[in-house]
């Protein structure tokens, strides 16, 4: 294996316009980071869309930010309005999203955007083919791009290929639905080996191409008349020492150094020694179960009233596709609820729900991370979740509970948390009771458990076990030709 390049919806770093300015930041989400490390020690391209829409920039600052992307050995995939919207909020997050999270009600089948679809893949296909060389490798990512292996793989059968899916792999059942479920298939298996979060994603996976095509399986392998596909679970992990060393530096902090939302927080456990805080923190997306977490929290609040007062939520939301119907109604549901339970409970001084609908700072995460006593995650779907893994990640004294939904990959590796079914309002209400009345000692025998294993697997470990079975799957395929 020569070199490794990444291929992704999005590239790695958003444009800054300062006036006629132009200056590219890296962005810090868990994608980039784990990859960072392998498409430049492995002397790749990252190739993805910028960010921006094409039609609203003219051609010379188009070639501008072009060229400060070569800098940072990435290639843009330019996308026009059109594009976007039938390829990226069309059929990526109408139809591939809703369907693969089991919102079968939410998903359309649009023959427009399914074109699209096809079309924009082909341009990524096309830009990392024109990249790559024989025998170098390639890392595709995620459901936007579900046909680039095939399409790659057709033109240059001497590159290896991977594919990470990093949201659920439905059911067959649900997956059948699918008017395009065939060509979905035979896109992914243009892959070398294709990995998910979970063995039960996988699963899910080998039985859909077990009924639709009747290829065989023998283990975790595909066998495709001259090829092997190799399938297989990698649970993506956190940069965990990140996490774990700023929230140790936000612990030393002096009050002169502290954000202002830090001594917010300072203030409200000064008020009363018993005060209580739960987190919720999500992008604002109906798969994230916000209006039942909603719901259960004011459950909690009425089947305990010895606690009002005493606990707040704070909920972060991002926002996130706004663009998509389904996401406006969700906004103002999310509102309206937020709203209630603030009337019904609330008084003078006590707000129970803090609610932010924006992105904040990394140093803000990790204040909020370390100074909330529970964190409520509860997604009704979820391919894994990372923000379980930055709590834990964060709780320096082990102190904490973590209230978990069985519906995310996370949970898989989470058997200490505080496992619930995330639209049960009355489970998740007691669950809220237990985790804040857990003795402490039992709290740090949970939290000790899954810090140490969200260490072990981190994210450079999770694309470095994914980069050796990529050259495992080479190996086994050159074998498999030779005999
Ligand atoms: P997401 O659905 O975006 O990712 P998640 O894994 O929880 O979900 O990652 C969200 C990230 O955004 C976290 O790193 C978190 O810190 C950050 N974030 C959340 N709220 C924020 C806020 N208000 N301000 C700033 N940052 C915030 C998809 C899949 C997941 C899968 C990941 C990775 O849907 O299931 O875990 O990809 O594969």
């Amino acid at each position: 294996m020569q070199k490794i390049h990444i291929v992704s919806n999005r590239l790695p770093f958003s444009i800054k316009e300062d006036g006629e300015n132009i200056t590219l930041e890296a962005s810090v989400g868990g994608l980039a980071t784990g990859m960072k490390s392998i498409y430049k020690d492995y002397g790749g391209t990252w190739i993805g869309w910028p960010g921006i829409d094409s039609d609203t920039i003219s051609n010379d600052k188009m070639e501008a930010i072009d060229n400060l992307f070569i800098e940072e050995k990435c290639a843009s995939v330019h996308l026009n309005s059109e594009e976007i919207h039938l390829f990226y909020e069309g059929f990526s997050n109408r139809t591939i999203w809703p369907l693969f999270h089991y919102f079968t009600q939410f998903a359309d089948f649009n023959q427009e955007d399914w074109e699209t679809y096809k079309a924009v893949n082909q341009k990524f296909a096309d830009a990392a083919i024109e990249t790559m060389d024989d025998g170098d490798a390639v890392w595709v990512h995620d459901y936007q791009l579900l046909l680039v292996p095939e399409m790659i793989k057709s033109k240059k059968p001497n590159v290896t290929i991977g594919f990470f899916l990093h949201i659920p792999f439905p059911s067959y059942e649900v997956f059948r639905m699918l008017p395009w479920r065939k060509e979905i298939i035979k896109g992914m298996l243009g892959a070398d080996l294709i990995g998910f979060h979970t063995y039960d994603y996988e699963r899910h996976f080998f039985s859909c191409v077990r009924r639709l095509f009747g290829y065989e399986i023998s283990f975790n392998q595909i066998h495709i008349e001259e090829r092997i596909i190799i399938a297989d679970s990698f649970p993506m992990g956190i940069d965990y020492e990140k996490f774990l060393k700023s929230a140790q530096e936000v612990g030393m902090k002096s009050i002169t150094e502290k954000s202002e939302l830090h001594k917010e927080l300072d203030k409200y456990f000064l008020s009363s020694p018993d005060r209580k805080l739960i987190l919720s923190i999500d992008r604002l997306d109906y798969t994230k179960g916000i209006p039942n977490r909603l719901k259960a929290f004011a459950r909690f609040l009425e089947k305990y009233p010895e606690f009002r007062q005493k606990v707040t939520l704070i909920m972060l939301a991002v926002p996130s596709r706004g663009q998509v119907d389904h996401y406006q109604q969700l906004k103002k549901e999310v509102d309206e609820l937020v709203g209630q339970i603030n009337g019904a409970y609330g008084s003078i001084n006590y707000t129970p729900i803090w609610y932010f609908y924006r992105s904040l700072p990394f140093n803000n995460l990790i204040e909020l991370y370390s100074s909330c006593d529970v964190a409520l995650i509860t997604p009704v779907r979820d391919g894994m979740n990372l923000v379980a893994k930055e709590y834990v990640a964060s709780r320096i004294n082990n102190t904490g509970a973590l209230i978990l939904s069985e519906m995310a990959g996370v949970a898989k590796e989470m058997g200490e948390a505080l496992l619930i079914n995330p639209v049960d309002d009355e489970e998740m209400a007691d669950c809220i009771h237990q985790a804040l009345t857990m003795p402490v000692d039992e709290q740090k025998s949970r939290m000790s458990f899954m810090k140490e294993r969200i260490q072990r697997y981190d994210v450079f470990k999770w694309a470095n076990e994914f980069i050796k079975s990529l050259k495992k799957a080479e190996s086994i395929q050159t074998d498999f030709l030779a005999k």
